[in-house]
């Protein structure tokens, strides 16, 4: 089928997806997008009492007088672990909450109740270093049963959790613990990954000989691989010993609905990382309502959602939403390609899986390295597929729909950001398809797509995506730094009240469908990670032989993205030899002070820049270059156009 005519197909979901479905048509979707417009506080008043539970009801669900500065169900009180795990306990105690697949391929389960027992136990391990409802901790863990512990655990406890994803750099830990002055480290000795035993703590002993880091009173250390490890017994201890004499039952701290539960750093425009601010009670509203109405969770599904911890896709979607909703999770600690590229399709035959999240670049490797593998699997336990974290393209998303889910699973292509929380715009199981759009608003979310004023523009018009009014899990503020959560989030221009969500979009003439056409602003999407420009450039000039770098993206087959580095050196541009060996030292250079996932794809060196007489870097023409496309644009006003050659040069 070529491209164009897939895009016009509509898949509609089978009798069978609508008889069980918890929205159960498209009039009931539209009825409950009604409701919310019709009575706003009332539509989401009324799914926070009738899916948490609270310790102290709240009399007002939104309070706007502060705005951008919103307060969801601002006088009640909550606990997000009570919610995730207690309020289970009498219905659920011994239903399996967690399916850990390791790495190696072999599996445990944890019940609920352990799972109570296990988060109450390291509470209390919490509570002995005298940590204060509040305090910052940082969970830098690779995915196993124990990552989900230490956030409910926090959680259980009011502690704000800052968990840094286990592929970061010890640099970029430093930014991160100092910005949020945490007084403990939670991290492993090492971890699994395909097939490989790699240590995670050298990071954090390396962070802490930082000053910035003086903030950092304790490191709790669980034991995973066994491998040797330097030791600082004044500041640091094992998990295991930490806990080891500690009752397993541990009262939760009620908090306020609007006391933060974590903070979550990511990419934006600027070189500096934003620690992203999240609620307990509406974030966790939304995590569990999302659960209900896009994946349509039932006591008797597996869900598994392959994201990491490290990102939000993980907190809402792994260390949260599926817990509050009751049901049972895999937890996978490996890779998709080990043993091999079969390793998804097994894990979901052994544990019968019914609900798979995942994301577009995981399916297209998984594509290019054995299309036909999933056949040869009995994928039969599957009934919805997930996608998440950039635009799926129409023809791997037909090979997921065809191959993975055998033309009968649904797929919830889920559009949202760590600001959001959850899911904005999803199909919801009922919702008729069309590959590559992440279709309709989640219900009550108000979407929709502006001009440069603020002012919106026709269905088939491209614009930028904004939500009109605040809804319970957005981003309260960035931590230490409330004026960058207005002008970064809120913007004048477009009059200040819209959320501006930071990507571009369009909805189809007809159905109103929205497709999301990526970042506008300088924030690159890597393999469904999210990485900006500016964070890639300050890495690169901090290098002593750079002078000057700017950063862009290409599209990439696998990546969706992948980063080109233009890079002027102090001394002579080099060529040949010389220029593979310096492009293999700032690759380095860059993973050393970022983590993997930023190393630059290409790097290509020039005398200069190019820029315009006003000296502004012409990031277009260096797309184009990227991309190893013929320029067509004026470059009448460029200082130096004879550089635009030598940065065509691959090394
Ligand atoms: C959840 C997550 C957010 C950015 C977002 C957008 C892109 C995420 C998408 C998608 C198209 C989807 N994005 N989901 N683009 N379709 N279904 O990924 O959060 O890491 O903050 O990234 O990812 O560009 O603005 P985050």
């Amino acid at each position: 089928m070529s491209a164009e005519s897939l895009e016009n197909r509509i898949f509609e979901p089978s009798a069978e997806v609508k008889a069980k479905a918890a929205v159960p048509s498209m009039e009931a979707y539209h009825a409950l997008c009604k409701q919310a417009e019709t009575d706003y506080t009332g539509f989401w008043g009324g799914l926070a009492n009738e899916l948490l539970d609270w310790h102290k009801p709240f009399t007002q669900v939104l309070d706007e007088s502060n705005a951008p500065f919103y307060r969801w169900f601002g006088d009640g009180e909550l606990n997000v672990s009570y919610n995730c795990l207690d309020r289970h306990l009498e219905t659920r105690g011994n239903k399996t909450a967690i399916i850990f697949e390791a790495d190696d391929g072999s599996s445990s389960a944890v019940t609920y109740r352990e799972l109570y027992h296990r988060v109450c136990k390291f509470a209390n391990g919490l509570k002995s270093l005298n940590l204060n409802t509040g305090d910052r901790v940082v969970i830098y863990m690779p995915m196993g049963v124990e990552a989900v512990v230490a956030m409910q655990a926090c959680a259980r406890l009011g502690l704000i959790h800052s968990v840094v994803f286990g592929g970061f750099s010890a640099k970029s830990l430093i930014e991160r613990i100092h910005d949020a002055s945490a007084r403990v480290i939670i991290t492993c000795d090492g971890q699994f990954r395909g097939g490989k035993e790699m240590p995670l703590k050298p990071a954090v002993d390396e962070a802490l000989q930082d000053a910035d880091c003086a903030c950092v009173e304790k490191v709790v250390v669980f034991k995973r691989t066994g491998g040797a490890v330097n030791w600082n017994p004044a500041r640091e201890i094992w998990w295991h010993d930490l806990i080891a004499e500690l009752s397993d039952e541990c009262a939760p701290v009620f908090v306020n609905a609007e006391h933060p539960l974590f903070l979550l750093y990511t990419s934006g425009s600027t070189g500096k990382p934003k620690g992203v601010q999240h609620s307990s009670g509406g974030y966790l509203l939304h995590a569990l309502n999302t659960m209900r109405w896009t994946f349509d969770i039932k006591d008797s599904d597996v869900f598994w959602c392959t994201a990491d911890v490290g990102w939000i896709t993980g907190h809402s979607y792994v260390a949260y939403g599926p817990l509050a909703a009751g049901c049972t999770q895999v937890v996978f600690e490996g890779v998709p390609t080990y043993p091999d590229a079969s390793r998804f399709w097994k894990v979901i035959e052994k544990h019968k899986v019914s609900i798979f999240y995942t994301a577009p670049t995981a399916i297209r490797s998984l594509i290019k390295l054995g299309a036909d593998l999933p056949k040869q699997h009995d994928l039969s336990s599957l009934r919805l597929l997930g996608s998440v974290g950039e635009p799926i393209n129409p023809a791997a998303w037909l090979w997921y729909y065809e191959t993975v889910g055998g033309s009968r699973c649904p797929i919830v292509d889920t559009f949202w950001q760590t600001e959001t929380g959850g899911h904005v715009i999803t199909p919801l199981p009922v919702t008729p398809l069309v590959a590559g759009s992440c279709t309709l608003p989640f219900p009550g979310l108000q979407m929709a797509v502006v001009d440069e004023a603020g002012k919106d523009v026709e269905w088939g018009t491209g614009g930028f995506l904004v939500i009109k009014k605040p809804w319970p899990s957005m981003i309260r503020t960035i931590w230490n730094d409330p004026e960058r959560y207005k002008k970064s989030y809120f913007p004048e221009d477009l009059g200040g009240q819209l959320y501006l969500a930071g990507d571009g979009a369009i909805r189809d003439k007809h159905t109103g469908y929205f497709t999301i056409m990526g970042r506008i602003d300088d924030v690159l999407n890597v393999s469904g990670h999210r990485m900006g420009t500016m964070e890639i450039e300050s890495a690169l000039v901090g290098n002593p032989l750079v002078a000057e770098a700017a950063v862009v993206g290409k599209p990439h087959d696998i990546k969706g993205e992948a980063i080109v580095a233009y890079v002027v050196l102090k001394g002579t541009r080099p060529s040949g030899e010389e220029a593979k060996k310096i492009v293999a030292q700032l690759r380095d250079w860059v993973g050393k002070e970022i983590g993997p996932i930023a190393k630059p794809d290409d790097i290509r060196f020039g005398d200069n820049l190019p820029k315009t007489r006003s000296g502004k870097i012409m990031r277009r023409l260096l797309r184009t270059l990227a991309k190893g496309e013929e320029i067509t644009a004026d470059i009448s006003t460029l200082e130096n156009p004879a550089i635009l050659d030598q940065f065509k040069q691959v090394h």
